[in-house]
């Protein structure tokens, strides 16, 4: 079911949960001013993915790939989580377990206040030496000119994020598949669906019986798969969501 509005099903479905997954993606930040990758506005309305977001293309210009990191950690480090982000964490004070799975690699879910959060395309707070490991602060390598370079070793430093033709963290991605078998519902948030193997998870979970709930502005490939999809922004959705079943639980409680 594709819908403008939010059916009472979802309600239903949610109240009756106690573990709730959930899947993010760029759309969920956009409301937070943070660019999506893709579509007319998105980061790759500039630049292909496969020109920056890659290895090869790091260590050919790594002047330039530390350009466009560097204004994006900008960006991310003025952001302030949203309203989906806030109603997202606010959903473990209604449901006994929400896990969320997110390709964001901003951090505003914790920010938010989400207690379980699994990261699959790393964190843009965190860089690392390709030669040696060690790891690096922000404000330690954007002091100097870019591209930055290991004070131990020389090697070049990179931001700690899972670029194409790279593995996920396995750890992570393993916690996140469980996560997925688990739950009895599962939102699948601001995601394009089309990055591989993120994308897969809410297949687990639809294939191991999870109710899936989708919320973006436009359908994507993950459509065919979800229950009910709920064209909108998840910065109103979301909110929406959780104030209703906050009164639904109110009334409950009154009742008994
Ligand atoms: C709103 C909204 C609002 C807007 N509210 N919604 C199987 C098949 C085909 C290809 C592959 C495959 N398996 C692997 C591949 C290759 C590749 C891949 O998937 N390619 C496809 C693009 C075809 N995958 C990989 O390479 C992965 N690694 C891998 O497979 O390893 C195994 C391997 C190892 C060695 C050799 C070969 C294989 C790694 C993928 C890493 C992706 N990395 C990036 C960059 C991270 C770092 C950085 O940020 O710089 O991750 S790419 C980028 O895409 C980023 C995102 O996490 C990811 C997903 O994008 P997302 O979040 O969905 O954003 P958008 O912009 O696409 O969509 C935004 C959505 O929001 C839209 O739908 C809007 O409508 C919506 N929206 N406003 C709600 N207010
Ligand atoms: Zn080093």
């Amino acid at each position: 079911m594709t819908t403008e509005t939010i059916p009472q099903i979802v309600y239903d479905k949610l109240i009756a949960a106690r573990v709730v997954g959930a899947f993010t993606g760029a759309g969920i930040s956009a409301e937070s001013n943070i660019p999506t990758f893709r579509g007319d506005e998105g980061l790759w309305a500039k630049f292909k993915p496969e020109e920056l977001a890659n290895f090869n293309a790091f260590m050919k210009n790594p002047k330039l790939v530390w350009e466009w990191y560097s204004a994006r950690k900008k960006i991310i480090h003025g952001a302030q989580p949203n309203p989906g982000h806030l109603a997202l964490a606010e959903l473990e004070e209604i449901i006994d377990e929400v896990i969320v799975v997110t390709q964001n690699i901003d951090n505003l879910h914790r920010r938010a206040g989400s207690t379980k959060v699994y990261e699959l395309h790393g964190n843009i707070e965190r860089n690392y030496c390709i030669k040696c490991g060690e790891n690096y602060a922000d404000e330690v390598i954007l002091a100097d000119e870019l591209p930055p370079k290991c004070g131990k070793c020389s090697g070049l430093v990179r931001p700690d994020v899972v670029w194409f033709g790279e593995y996920l963290p396995q750890d992570e991605f393993a916690a996140s598949e469980e996560a997925a078998q688990r739950s009895e519902v599962f939102l699948s948030l601001g995601t394009s669906g089309i990055v591989y193997p993120a994308a897969s998870i809410p297949q687990v979970a639809k294939y191991s019986g999870a109710f899936v709930i989708e919320i973006n502005p436009e359908t994507t490939p993950l459509t065919e798969i979800a229950d009910v999809t709920i064209l909108g922004k998840t910065g109103k959705v979301l909110p929406e969501i959780v104030n209703t079943l906050r009164s639904i639980k109110r009334k409950g409680k009154n009742i008994d």
